[in-house]
């Protein structure tokens, strides 16, 4: 059972003003994320809806985007508050409305695509570009600001996540994983990357679990079991769950900005322990597990039926709204209901307050350079590989085997790298069968769990990585 100290339930870290700001960014990034999915005109709701300012087909995911856009929301606040160099891999990435949302809040949208400006004209460009005829993919794409992780086949977020956070110790790296996501195989062995994460020379990883409740139609397992078992089960997985439930904004806000901090302060603690202390044993590493409605701030009924916090949200809660005058009504009530006139001004700019939490430059999670393709890259000091290659003067003469030939040349790329550690061998326990063992002359086996006195070449800094996990290894 989570002690009272680990339920992030109301605190009050955050002033009445900050409070504002964020309620505002995220009311902004909801509205935006809606407006995507429906509008094709009249973005700011300057005139009453009409059918001719819906897009004909109606696609996109509303279910999950209010929780993304909380995490992102309160990762803003965060980085900006630490001066952290982050990212997030987005599992549920079919939610493209919020990423897009928030890339076009924080200014690197426009950056990367200047003809979406960051005002009237280019919110429409933003709502009717969206999963429409040569515009852009509904999911979390390469193309969006800031992202490393495509939304389509779903269980790799973890794995990716800790793959970018290896030889990162600068990084954080958040991850949102679906509850729906978390019952894919990939998704379950990636809780054990955390037996490979060295605190010393990696970066952090903060899995933010988000139990909305349901996958499409039908509910998620770990929604529905109860809470002592769920943490239990987090537990044995080596983290130390921190839980933030509601349905009320201001009071998941406050609990999710405590979560947070609580968090980000044991990450700190745990790298201070091992880098500057010495300390060998492996971190228990937090993790935020949120738990919020699918579709919360949409549609709360839809003819009748449940909508908000159902199944019926996960995809486009209202649906014929040009045909159906009544729907056509409620969705204008919907987005009328995040006051766009408070968060955006007369030319469609997001107002001060709502950009208030928006960290500056390169620490803006659609900008950060690990995110983004070839900013960070360099050439590996490959030898040349005729030092390496094997003399063949007559055909069936030489008996060779490749692999280990291969490994000469692995060898000294592993050394050459030992200091700017930038290159990995992965494998599902197969370099010694594989013979490349000699790779253990540079370096030894990623490991952080225990150690017996029969193993061999085991290290907490090693740069072989073995887990009979391909996924866990693509990742
Ligand atoms: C491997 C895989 N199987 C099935 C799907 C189809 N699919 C798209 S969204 C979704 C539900 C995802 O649920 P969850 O991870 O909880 O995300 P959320 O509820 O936040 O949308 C499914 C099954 C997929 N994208 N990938």
């Amino acid at each position: 059972m989570p002690t009272p100290q680990e339920k992030a339930t109301v605190a009050s870290v955050l002033a009445p003003e900050e409070l504002g700001e964020l309620q505002a960014h995220w009311r902004a990034a909801n509205y935006l994320a809606a407006g995507q999915i429906y509008l094709r005109a009249n973005p700011l709701l300057q005139e009453p809806l009409r059918p001719d300012h819906i897009k004909p087909r109606l696609l996109g995911h509303w279910g999950t985007s209010p929780g993304l856009n909380l995490v992102h929301t309160h990762l803003n606040r965060v980085i900006k508050a630490r001066g952290l160099d982050a990212l997030c891999v987005w599992g549920p990435g079919h939610g493209g409305p919020a990423v897009l949302a928030n890339s076009w809040l924080d200014g690197t949208y426009t950056e990367t695509y200047p003809d979406v400006s960051r005002d009237g004209a280019g919110m429409a460009e933003l709502f009717r570009q969206f999963s429409f005829p040569g515009g852009v993919p509904s999911h979390v794409a390469p193309e969006t600001p800031g992202s490393i992780h495509e939304g389509g086949e779903l269980g790799y977020s973890l794995a990716h996540a800790y793959g970018a956070a290896f030889d990162n110790p600068g990084l954080l790296v958040a991850c949102v994983i679906g509850d729906g996501e978390a019952e894919t195989g990939p998704l379950a062995a990636s809780w054990h990357a955390d037996k490979f994460l060295d605190p010393v020379h990696d970066g952090a990883v903060l899995p933010i679990l988000h139990l909305n409740g349901y996958k499409i139609a039908n509910p998620a397992v770990l929604a529905r079991i109860p809470e002592d078992e769920l943490d239990a089960l987090l537990r044995g997985v080596g983290h130390e769950p921190i839980h933030v439930t509601g349905d009320d904004p201001e009071t998941v806000h406050r609990a999710m900005a405590a979560a947070m901090d609580r968090a980000l302060d044991r990450i700190a603690r745990a790298q201070r322990r091992a880098r500057k202390e010495g300390a060998t044993d492996r971190p228990r590493w937090p993790m935020i597990v949120l738990r919020t409605p699918k579709g919360w701030t949409g549609p709360h009924e839809v003819d009748g039926r449940p909508v908000e916090g159902t199944w019926r949200a996960h995809q486009v809660p209202l649906s014929d709204v040009r045909e159906d005058v009544g729907h056509l009504r409620q969705l204008e009530a919907w987005l009328r209901s995040y006051r766009p006139e408070e968060l955006f001004d007369a030319e469609g700019r997001p107002r001060p307050e709502v950009l208030a939490c928006v960290p500056d430059g390169n620490r803006r999670l659609g900008a950060s350079p690990h995110a983004n393709g070839g900013l960070l890259v360099r050439d590996l000091p490959i030898p040349p590989l005729e030092r390496h290659a094997v003399r063949v003067d007559a055909p069936g003469k030489e008996l060779h085997e490749p692999t280990r030939v291969l490994c000469g040349l692995l060898e000294r790329v592993m050394a050459a790298t030992a200091g700017r550690r930038d290159f990995r061998v992965v494998g599902p326990d197969e370099t010694a069968s594989n013979r490349l063992e000699a790779l253990y002359e540079a370096t030894g086996k990623a490991w952080q769990a225990e150690f017996l006195a029969s193993d061999e070449h085991l290290s907490r800094d090693g740069r072989v990585m073995e887990v009979l996990s391909e996924h866990l290894c693509q990742g």
